[in-house]
């Protein structure tokens, strides 16, 4: 790895164009957020020669011993950097100057306080006044509602078009409507997304048609995947989403990889990988979070923490304050948000891009939802979890209530609009589903195409295999698939 870093370096260098400004634990200092140069170009004449500004002793201190006084045994002693011995004490070790300390004190497992959440607007979509955040205007408030409002009855008609035996298996985004559509509304498409499953609003966002989701739900011939994945492994070249993928957080070392590609490439892009809190149980996670923060490439990590990862609850998940923390413990600069509160989540999607492409480096958000639905349809909840937990959060976090209050507020939307909006939605979804249907299922031969540019003779001969099979129990296999 040393050496691809040294051959990294006129990238890196290249790369490093703006700073943030810190307080002394090493938060970031709040900006408003701004399209064109956000952050004043580094001042110290490390930067101005390419190299990253040392920061002092004493802010190293605070960053690397941000941590609390618990109460139990030696860690109850807590750490905090005043207990160091003075400066001129200290080990110069790599990565900065390390000062001693005589009390033998371990970091405390738990800050004292949890990580605050970032939201701009409170649970009836009322502006809670003094947040960084910008005014977003009338035509994109509206086109972020209605995308959510397009998702939510997405989700609706093709759940029930699995309950219907129509299609195999579905899985809703509801409740986190606003983590989908706010996070890909910050976006550009330039930006390559990896997302987890639970992020189709990114790609409808995008331009994926509802024509084009009822395709791969059925798995016809016009399925970019060619029948080949399970209803919503959702991926589109075009619009720069890379096919979802079943095993859990497999998409973040890739993304990773990606990011690393754009920063060789000098792209003015970043990468966006999603995941939920489940996810970050994988070591894939944190080989990722590892990667990214040596490597300082252009990723924006964003999870989706909706409290439980089928049956497990996020209690069981971590004993860690959420997801947040972790980012600090890779050296990645990160921020809790309320996922729930749509303006919230584009701003601060909108700032981490800003960040990961001016300075190089990779942002972790953790959104902080609740997962309303079931975890598919193969799940009940209702099994593991109370209904009034659900229903709580249906009534009184509801993302799309919360965003729309407020853009009714500004006098941008109305019942009558919303009515109509939401008939025509439908009857839009229900004729893509119809046309789905009818639509070929492509040919048995393409389960063994494209892998090999000529299949091996054991690919022949599973094929050969199967074809006998389905020859000899024609019963139990469709028969609207041509051979
Ligand atoms: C590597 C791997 N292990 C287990 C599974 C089974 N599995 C599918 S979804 C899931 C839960 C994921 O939870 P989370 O990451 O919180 O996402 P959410 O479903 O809540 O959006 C699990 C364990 C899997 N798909 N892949
Ligand atoms: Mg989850």
């Amino acid at each position: 790895m040393a050496s691809w870093l040294t051959r990294s370096k006129p990238y890196f260098n290249a790369a490093l164009r703006r700073r943030m400004p810190a307080d002394l634990s090493g938060n970031i200092l709040p900006q408003t957020c701004r399209t064109t140069p956000l952050y004043p170009p580094p001042t110290s004449s490390a930067a101005a020669a390419g190299r990253r500004p040392s920061p002092p002793p004493h802010l190293i201190a605070a960053t690397l011993f941000l941590a609390r006084r618990c109460e139990s045994t030696r860690a109850g002693v807590g750490l905090d950097f005043k207990e160091a011995d003075s400066d001129h004490q200290g080990l110069d070790f790599p990565g900065g100057r390390v000062t001693f300390m005589s009390k033998m004190s371990f970091i405390g497992e738990n800050l004292e306080k949890r990580i605050p959440c970032f939201r701009v607007l409170d649970d009836n979509g009322e502006s809670v006044g003094g947040s960084d955040y910008e005014q977003m205007d009338k035509e994109m408030s509206v086109k972020m509602y209605s995308e959510m409002v397009t998702l939510q009855i997405m989700d609706t008609v093709f759940y029930e078009a699995q309950r219907q035996g129509r299609i195999s298996f579905y899985l809703t985004t509801s409740g986190e409507e606003a983590v989908n559509i706010a996070s890909a509304a910050a976006l550009s498409v330039e930006d390559a997304v990896f997302a987890q499953y639970r992020e189709p609003g990114v790609l409808l966002w995008r331009g994926f048609t509802l024509q084009e989701f009822a395709n791969q739900c059925f798995g016809n011939k016009a399925d970019y995947g060619k029948g080949r994945q399970m209803p919503i492994h959702y991926g589109s070249k075009k619009h720069n989403y890379f096919t979802i993928s079943s095993p859990i957080a497999t998409q973040l070392p890739q993304a990773v990889g990606a990011a690393y590609s754009l920063k060789m490439d000098n792209k003015d892009a970043c990468v966006v990988a999603y995941m939920g809190d489940g996810s970050t149980s994988e070591g894939d996670f944190h080989a990722s979070l590892n990667f990214a923060a040596v490597m300082e490439v252009p990723i924006v990590f964003i999870c989706r923490n909706n409290g439980w990862a089928i049956s497990t609850p996020i209690t069981e998940q971590h004993r860690s304050d959420g997801v947040v923390v972790k980012g600090q413990a890779y050296g990645i600069r990160s921020i809790r948000v309320d996922g729930n509160d749509a303006l919230a989540v584009y701003n601060v999607v909108r700032m981490a891009r800003e960040m990961a492409i001016h300075e190089q480096r990779p942002i972790l958000i953790e959104a902080l939802t609740y997962r309303v639905g079931h975890h598919s349809t193969s799940d009940d909840s209702t099994k593991y979890r109370p209904l009034d937990e659900v229903e709580h959060w249906k009534k009184t976090r509801d993302p799309l209530t919360i965003f729309r209050n407020w853009v009714a507020r500004n006098g941008w939307w109305s019942d009558e609009h919303e009515s109509e909006m939401r008939i025509n939605i439908k009857k839009e979804i229900i004729q893509a589903i119809q046309a789905a249907e009818r639509m070929e299922k492509p040919p048995l031969s393409e389960l063994f195409s494209d892998v090999y540019d000529v299949p091996p003779p054991s690919l022949c001969e599973q094929e050969q295999q199967l074809r006998d099979t389905v020859k000899r129990h024609p019963d139990d296999y469709p028969n609207d698939i041509p051979q």
